[in-house]
């Protein structure tokens, strides 16, 4: 059964839709994995998001920083439909740029989201893991799914919106196995959603996304650690859009980026990971 990875879609339906005729995609025999941040800043995200939901078993796919923020914001709309005194985070409004009020809108929206909120950050299937941004080299890919489990125990609860609310912020930079409550959600969904670099003594950090020649000295890609605990399966993410689509396959550890920018109005990209065959259409956006 080939499966075929996808990076970032962003809501660019049409380049998926055009993607899915160049790898001749055959919902017989074929299966999708998705990289995450299915939605917001293109232009379809309820038409990207309904195809998702429509044909979720032929596809697994893991949750974005866009999804998790769409979740936010739309955890605080239905807190305040139901009329609790709830009262909205920094984060939990749409920014400028956000182009998921399409969902928020839809008659389905509550189906929609409630799958959507129930997909995990970290997934595995033989000896790949799919995760959006990154693992940390202290997590085996076993770890990354009880830490991914624990994030989506947090969403399934009851005050759910109070959860989102706080789990913004750049802290803790580390991880550690004693990390708990809002602190250790928040570095579980910052590694599998935010991160790219690391600095010298391995800390997250947020202030490069571009491309891996221009690395400032003391940042690191999160996937240059040696010997991971994670280095027994091939990592597959997205989220760096300047350095997709590549693969990175060293004696300890193997990566693919899948990320290539469609949303910037590069390309969108695939993988068969059978026999790594890439696969690429332009942006609809280009
Ligand atoms: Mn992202």
């Amino acid at each position: 059964m080939p499966t075929y990875a996808i990076g970032d879609i962003h809501g660019c339906y049409q380049s998926f839709m055009r993607l899915l005729e160049h790898i001749e995609f055959d919902a017989e025999r074929d299966r999708l994995w998705l990289t995450g941040d299915l939605v917001n800043r293109g232009p379809e995200s309820l038409g990207m998001l309904r195809w998702v939901v429509e044909n979720q078993h032929l596809l697994e796919v893991v949750l974005g920083n866009h999804d998790l923020h769409m979740l936010a914001v739309a955890a605080a709309d239905r807190a305040e439909e139901r009329g609790e005194d709830f009262e909205r985070g920094e984060y939990q409004s749409m920014h400028s740029g956000d182009t998921f009020d399409d969902i928020l809108a839809a008659p389905d929206r509550d189906e929609l989201l409630d799958w959507l909120g129930r997909q995990p950050l970290a997934r595995a299937r033989g000896e790949y893991a799919l995760v959006h941004a990154a693992l940390l080299p202290e997590w085996s890919v076993e770890d990354a799914l009880g830490f991914s489990a624990e994030v989506q125990a947090a969403m399934q609860a009851e005050d759910s919106a109070e959860f989102l609310k706080t789990m913004y912020g750049n802290e803790p930079e580390k991880w550690t196995d004693e990390l708990e409550g809002i602190a250790r959600l928040r570095a579980i969904i910052n590694a599998m959603t935010r991160l790219r670099v690391v600095g010298p003594d391995g800390a997250m950090a947020f202030d490069y996304s571009g491309e891996l020649a221009r690395m400032p000295e003391n940042r690191a890609p999160w996937f240059d650690a040696p010997n991971p605990n994670w280095g027994t399966h091939t990592a597959i993410f997205g989220h760096w859009s300047a350095i997709g689509p590549c693969v990175d396959e060293r004696a300890d550890r193997r990566v693919i980026c899948l990320d290539s920018g469609c949303v910037w109005g590069n390309k969108l990209s695939a993988m068969r990971l059978e026999d790594r065959a890439t696969f690429q259409v332009d942006s609809e956006l280009a």
